[in-house]
């Protein structure tokens, strides 16, 4: 054996801890070699694409240098670390966020000044990683950034597709999908670990251990290669910074030589296409399961992968397998990543070697569940032949999950074979299927909701019997949050000064509950004089990005009415568009001295249809249909525009959100589980018109009912008026029969083109319940514009709200579930020369 010289390394310890020079004269010597030695650049040929990637690599360096101390430092300390494992992470740009964060900004300002650039421009060159749908993949990515500031040990784990979220472009008032190729131009953001690559393992057959009733081997040809790309989450204020660790599959080792030699060209790269498209993209669907073999194949390369490199960390601190929930939280950020449970089931019976009550011990002490929504065309079910065939040993293990609960439910409570069917992860449907929501609960101690009213939902609905056998303080709330770095910060930097200068310093951004100091300046003249400024700023901001974006040129002045957000039945954009219609009509009938006194409005919509979803589609028409009319009409003028925003993506939204005077979050109760663009509105000063619906519950609790306009009916109420409209025909009030009216006389084009929407209503049972809310919408409507015109009152409303919101912050989330779920403590890192 050769002997491996004993290495001094403290010398390059010493490097590896002193931290690379803040000044100016660093920082543009780091610029210009990224400019010429990473891309080659010459003074004649950057642009500011170049000079965007030369800085944000620079960027990247001391990123990544505090990333390797914080991940030694706690290896070194041996912290128990949170996994969370989402499907979609919804990033956004990096660049503003680690300026922010490192405290660089200025000194990157200057820099890149010197050379020519001004840095709001160079921020816009960077392309959102929009690697997810909506509310669940951003709340994951608000979850690793409190993390990361929070100084949780905790990395997320996710896949890296090749083409993000898809473009939306607006032809014809038809929304039109086009791909997102985010990594055709390099992504300083992220870094390639060939070296942290794991085999996975898809088809095949089962040959059993003699010595073994539950272990198996699994043998197969088909198997991929998952390698890791690192991307840093920057925390701010801290040294920390968090990693979410995403996966690719790697093609390189599919090539066939042999095929390529016999001529066989598209033969020898059929492999790596079958795995390539494994990553490739993002399923488009937010709040309905598509069930596509794809799908479920994506979903296990990422469990396995995840679960692989768990145990790879785990198994290098030497301690006994009994001790992995010591060590590692894992949350299942809903039922996506719930193949994880039957991996580790598999990693540690057939791998490691333990008995199947062991093991079954050791996962259900790991994992914890978050579910996010009751929608029923959201829960996922994969057919029991599709898995078998892709998964044969995780069908074994599933089919043994259950048989065990099942057998532990019938001595709770005997003889009750309609419970054992209801609760059975196996529906005994033609093909049986999968819940996989209740391998998710039974596989994992604690399983939470989103907020306070959709966990008391759950518990009475999907979870009703398990609340039953496992107790109910198996079941808890974790009322979502979102990040103040970003969603404040960072996006409306008039207002952060306001309460920077309320609070004494920024030190709010890490701690939210500062904000309530914002009530000592309510009546501050100048302070409100600037707080409304500052408003009417990002108004003007808005409208710019409007008119780039759109063509129509709205005025600042009027109030910014915004329902921003993916578009579902359920989210009822329709009953927006319909109250737009109806207003119009209003309008019209006015003479111009009467419409001289209302109060201008701009409604602004923007959001994604899943591709497939024809009645979402076709509201995005009508609303462009509407706009389109109303937006010409000479007579109508400024005192109504309506804007549909194309490509609603995260950046785009750090623009709508802090521009609104008013949002909507009209959701049918009980089917919005929790919102968390009704608090980024609010966190930003602008007033919610809501229903009484996931967390526009807990806002109004916090800042007070009379800050929110809420209508419409109650969840309880829902059922009984679903019921009864099921045998009667609805019966729109006048305000909506105008609308269909003008929409059937074909005021706004072709009504055979939104007939189908109407007849959901008239005849289809109007499900989300539009004919019951819309009087008290209107009402609500009318109530909002009061406000409005009572200019001193709205900006009470406004500071108060706002201070108010601490509540909302996602550190709050994270802070719990740190105490009550993961049990993990907050490491900052220590004495590293930092
Ligand atoms: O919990 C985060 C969000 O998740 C959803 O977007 C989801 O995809 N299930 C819900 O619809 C939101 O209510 C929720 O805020």
């Amino acid at each position: 054996q050769p002997k491996t010289p004993t290495r001094d390394d403290s010398e390059f310890r010493d490097y590896a801890h002193s931290e690379i020079s803040r000044d100016v004269a660093t920082i543009k010597y780091s610029v210009v070699m990224h400019l010429t030695a990473t891309f080659l650049r010459t003074p004649a040929s950057i642009d500011s694409a170049h000079a965007y990637l030369a800085s944000a690599f620079s960027v990247r360096d001391r990123l990544l240098q505090r990333w390797n101390l914080t991940n030694e430092y706690h290896d070194k300390i041996g912290a128990k670390r949170v996994y969370y494992m989402s499907l979609e992470f919804l990033i956004g740009r990096t660049f503003d966020n680690a300026l922010l964060a490192l405290g660089l900004r200025e000194e990157y300002s200057k820099v890149l000044g010197d050379v020519g650039f001004c840095l709001e421009d160079i921020i816009d060159e960077e392309r959102d990683a929009a690697l997810g749908n909506g509310g669940l993949g951003r709340l994951a990515a608000c979850y690793v950034d409190s993390m990361a500031c929070s100084n949780y040990p905790g990395w997320g784990y996710g896949l890296r597709y090749k083409y993000g979220m898809f473009q939306q472009q607006i032809l014809n008032g038809y929304q039109v999908e086009a791909p997102d190729c985010w990594l055709d131009t390099p992504n300083p953001w992220e870094f390639p670990r060939p070296d942290v690559t794991y085999p996975v393992k898809f088809y095949g057959h089962l040959v059993r251990d003699p010595h073994s009733a539950h272990r198996y081997k699994w043998e197969s040809d088909v198997v991929y290669d998952a390698m890791a790309f690192d991307v840093p989450v920057p925390g701010y204020g801290t040294t920390n910074v968090g990693n979410i660790r995403l996966w690719s599959c790697k093609t390189n080792t599919l090539f066939d030589l042999n095929k390529f030699n016999s001529g066989d060209y598209q033969g020898a790269t059929g492999g790596q296409v079958a795995a390539q498209i494994l990553t490739d993209v993002l399923y488009p669907n937010d709040n309905t399961n598509d069930g596509k073999e794809l799908r479920l194949r994506q979903e296990y390369l990422f469990c396995s992968a995840t679960m692989q490199d768990i145990m790879a960390r785990f198994r290098k601190t030497g301690r006994p397998l009994s001790e992995l929930p010591d060590l590692a939280a894992i949350q299942l950020n809903d039922t996506h990543p719930t193949l994880g449970v039957p991996e580790l089931m598999r990693i540690l019976i057939d791998d490691e070697g333990l008995s199947w009550d062991e093991a079954w011990d050791i996962t259900t002490r790991t994992f914890a569940f978050t579910n996010h929504t009751i929608l029923p065309e959201a829960m996922e079910k994969w057919p029991v032949p599709m898995l078998d065939k892709i998964l044969p040993r995780h069908m074994g293990i599933i089919y043994d999950i259950n048989l065990f609960f099942l057998q532990k439910v019938e001595k709770q409570f005997p003889g009750d074979r309609e419970l054992l069917s209801r609760i059975s992860i196996i529906e005994e449907t033609n093909p049986q299927q999968v819940r996989m929501a209740f391998l998710a609960c039974v596989g994992s101690h604690k399983v939470n909701g989103v907020a306070a009213i959709h966990s008391d939902i759950i518990k009475q609905t999907i979870f009703k019997d398990f609340v039953r056998i496992q107790g109910v303080d198996k079941f808890i709330n974790k009322t979502n949050g979102v990040s103040p770095r970003r969603w404040m910060n960072e996006c409306n930097p008039d207002m952060s000064d306001l309460i920077t200068e309320a609070v004494g310093d920024r030190s709010w951004v890490n701690d939210l509950t500062k904000v309530k100091q914002l009530e000592d300046r309510i009546e501050d003249v100048s302070f409100r004089e600037r707080w409304w400024a500052a408003k009417q700023k990002n108004k003007e901001r808005l409208a710019e990005y409007i008119l780039t974006t759109t063509g129509i040129k709205v005025s600042a002045h009027a109030l910014f009415d915004v329902q921003v957000k993916r578009i579902h039945e359920y989210k009822r954009q329709l009953m927006n568009i319909f109250s737009v219609i109806y207003r119009y009509h209003l309008l019209k009938q006015m003479s111009p001295e009467q419409r001289e006194r209302e109060v201008p409005r701009v409604v602004i919509f923007a959001g994604k249809a899943a591709s497939g979803y024809w009645v979402a589609k076709q509201v995005i028409k009508l609303i462009n249909s509407v706009a389109e009319v109303v937006n010409s009409d000479e007579e109508i003028g400024d005192v109504l525009k309506v804007v549909f925003i194309p490509d609603y993506s995260v950046t785009a939204a750090e623009v709508i959100i802090p521009a609104s005077d008013i949002s909507q979050h009209i959701s049918t109760a009980g089917t919005e589980a929790s919102g968390t663009s009704n608090m980024k509105f609010v966190l930003n000063g602008g007033i919610i018109l809501g229903t009484v619906d996931g967390a526009n519950i807990e806002i109004g609790e916090e800042i007070g009912e009379e800050q929110i306009f809420f209508f419409g009916c109650l969840a309880h109420e829902v059922e009984d008026f679903r019921h009864y409209l099921r045998f009667n025909q609805p019966k729109p009030d006048a305000a909506l029969q105008t609308a269909f009216d003008m929409i059937q006389r074909n005021t706004f084009g072709d009504a055979q083109l939104f007939q189908p929407l109407i007849d959901a209503i008239m005849r289809g049972g109007d499900v989300y319940l539009l004919s019951v809310d819309f009087p008290s919408y209107i009402e609500a409507h009318k109530a909002v514009e009061e406000a409005y015109r009572n200019h001193d009152e709205w900006v009470t409303k406004s500071i108060l709200s706002v201070a108010r919101m601490a509540k909302f912050s996602s550190d709050r989330s994270i802070q719990e579930y740190a105490e009550e779920v993961w049990n993990i403590e907050p490491q900052p890192v220590l004495n590293c020369g930092l």
